[in-house]
């Protein structure tokens, strides 16, 4: 993206802070960007580790770039965060170098202690911010919902009720040990690879086995602080970057699997925790106030119409 085109998109998304809430129900929530924040908050444990996860997170995307044209007059593409370019110096990345063309930079120095990641049992030492995001265009816009489930240690949860209000800055700590992850192997391993040949392998490995970290995992706690927080990573502007290029990794996976490309795995719960039936391509994605609740099945193909109508490049 130039960097007009950078700016737009930022201009977009800021002006997401000037919506009025539609989502009465969530009181914390004070305008239409935390109400994304709010719905995802609220399904959490039905949208990870379930049958919907990559059409669930599709439709948001989807609904996401929607708002910014329709209600922001947005007129470019969605952006995605290209993993597999300054996975080690994220700091130096343009979606991460502070800029006023980025998505902010890292945070304040924060003394804490790395974060607990996979399920409690991977550890990723802590990078050299850890509080609030010190530059970029985003630096003194305010947060409200969560934290909920943080991993990044010091971080805690202050709210009662995973609902309440809880103004605040937005929290970040760039981690080159998560980013890591980010190799042509494993993107070769779940497109081609020994974890490509079925929708449950090629998920199961994005996600990561219990206890492991991968891909999805990577990208959400290299940004740490509240992009590590499973419940309400939203609450930072580059989660939607982050998913953007999952559904670019999947939309990959259907081309080059076209068989299966109408195809999921998976229950209704996060993990089958507790357990629950098999999703089915009819099961209804509930996206709350953002948008019209529809089937998976009008998940797969992105350029049918009905509504999806897009291509990654
Ligand atoms: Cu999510």
């Amino acid at each position: 993206m130039s960097k007009c085109e950078r700016k737009d998109y930022i201009k977009a998304v800021q002006c997401l802070w000037r919506l009025p809430t539609r989502a009465p129900e969530f009181s914390a929530a004070q305008n239409y960007f935390d109400d994304f924040v709010a719905i995802h908050l609220s399904l959490t444990d039905f949208i990870h580790g379930t049958g919907n996860f990559l059409t669930w997170h599709r439709y948001l995307m989807f609904l996401w770039e929607e708002t910014l044209r329709n209600d922001c007059g947005y007129k470019g593409a969605l952006p995605y965060w290209n993993w597999f370019k300054y996975q080690d110096n994220l700091a130096a990345s343009p979606v991460f170098d502070g800029s006023d063309t980025s998505l902010g930079g890292d945070g304040e120095y924060f003394a804490h202690n790395g974060s607990l990641v996979g399920g409690g049992r991977v550890w990723l030492p802590s990078g050299e911010g850890g509080g609030c995001v010190k530059s970029g265009p985003f630096k003194d816009f305010t947060i409200n919902l969560g934290p909920i489930r943080p991993a990044m240690d010091g971080y805690l949860p202050l709210m009662t009720n995973q609902l309440d209000y809880n103004p605040r800055c937005q929290r970040r700590d760039l981690t080159n040990a998560a980013s890591a992850y980010f190799t042509a192997e494993s993107l070769y391993d779940i497109l081609m690879g020994d974890h490509s040949a079925t929708i449950a392998a090629f998920q199961d490995e994005l996600q990561g086995p219990q206890g492991t970290l991968r891909l999805h995992g990577a990208g959400h706690y290299s940004m740490g602080g509240d992009g590590s927080d499973v419940f309400t990573s939203l609450n930072d502007p580059a989660f939607y970057q982050h998913h953007a290029m999952i559904d670019r990794v999947y939309w990959i996976w259907q081309v080059l699997h076209p068989r299966e490309a109408d195809t999921i795995a998976g229950t209704r719960t996060f993990r089958n925790m507790p357990p629950s039936p098999d999703a089915t391509v009819d099961d209804i994605l509930d996206m709350g106030v953002l948008g019209p609740h529809l089937p998976i099945k009008s998940m797969f193909d992105t350029l049918s119409g009905e509504p999806l109508c897009y291509i990654y490049v």
